[in-house]
């Protein structure tokens, strides 16, 4: 669902074509359904806007007119880029516009796993608070500890920022390449995985999806935290085995998990996080604030308009395809 005023502003350069996303997602999984549909458009498209779906090569099959697609995330794993590439179609996203809103949402998730605000709360509102609390529901301090960020980019940049300045702990980062410049203003330590996940008290993931960081965090990975250790995942499911995860903190490997992504979602009914005291699982909200999803819209209209033009110079995940 665009906001209205994106969907003016598109209208006034282009036929706008709009799928019923709704009545797409009813008949997901259904024969044809959304991709069928989305399939069908593409196929007279110069240009298509979305987000949250999977757009497979077999869909872009026979869209001969389409030369961009501008997805509303700064995540493009829906995609196939080499895909696209070869066929000279652009790929846009939203970078920059959702950075901070996620990092609040990461640094929430390190809030609420803490200090056990989700569960303590569930409590006050099923009328258990009669008298003082105890020591089984302490939580434990996030000032002052150690958070590992593996991948630190825009994003990591932000959380880095919160952590460092505003909760006075130390900073550890995996990246393929050194951030000098939260180095130097968040005193972050460039490590191995392995030291990360031993020191570490909040290991956050902040790493796209790729083949590379499929399962990145598995079994053996569980185990080198401290048991003392939560494991935050606000970038993509299935950078964690999830299955590894599940038998982590049923065993107590590591303390407690906050999850806004999984390796499917919406997340089974039947998944066993759903039961864990330890684990605050949340709906994939990472950017979803009013004004992020907006810009994000905004910004990811500008991208298409400009790339049908021909002068799309930034925000472009295949930017060889721009040489052509
Ligand atoms: C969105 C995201 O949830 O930007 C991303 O990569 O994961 C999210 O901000 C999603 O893509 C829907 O717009």
């Amino acid at each position: 669902a665009l906001p209205s005023d994106v969907l003016d502003y598109l209208r006034e350069h282009a036929e706008v074509v709009v799928l019923d996303s709704a009545a797409g997602r009813a008949h997901e999984g259904l024969a044809g359904g959304l991709s069928e549909a989305l399939g069908a458009a593409l196929r007279e498209a110069d240009g298509a806007i979305g987000a949250s779906v999977k757009v497979t090569p077999a869909m872009i099959d026979g869209a001969t007119r389409l030369k961009a697609i501008s997805t509303i995330s700064v995540g493009v794993d829906n995609f196939d880029l080499d895909d696209l590439t070869r066929r000279g179609i652009v790929l846009a996203h939203t970078p920059d516009v959702l950075t901070e809103s996620t990092a609040d949402t990461v640094f929430a998730l390190v809030l609420t796993t803490a200090r056990r605000v989700v569960e303590l709360a569930q409590w006050v509102k099923a009328g258990q608070w009669r008298g003082s609390i105890g020591p089984d529901q302490y939580g434990v301090d996030v000032h002052g500890k150690t958070i590992g960020i593996v991948g630190l980019g825009c994003i990591g940049g932000a959380l880095a920022r919160r952590a460092a300045l505003g909760f006075s702990m130390r900073v550890l980062y995996t990246n393929r390449h050194p951030n000098e410049a939260a180095e130097r203003a968040y005193g972050a330590r460039r490590v191995e995985l392995d030291e990360l996940l031993a020191q570490s008290d909040f290991v956050c993931l902040q790493t796209p999806l790729t083949p590379q960081t499929r399962h990145l965090i598995g079994a053996a990975q569980l185990r080198a935290m401290k048991r003392s250790a939560v494991l935050i995942n606000a970038s993509r499911g299935p950078i964690v085995d999830e299955a590894a995860l599940i038998a982590a903190l049923a065993d107590g490997t590591i303390a407690g998990a906050g999850l806004d992504v999984f390796e499917r979602e919406p997340l089974a009914l039947d998944s066993p996080l759903l039961a864990m005291r330890n684990v605050v699982a949340l709906p994939h909200i990472g950017s979803a604030t009013h004004e992020t999803r907006h810009a994000m819209a905004r910004c990811a209209a500008e991208n298409l308009v400009a790339a049908l033009a021909g002068k799309l110079n930034r925000n472009v995940a295949n930017p060889e395809v721009l040489t052509r």
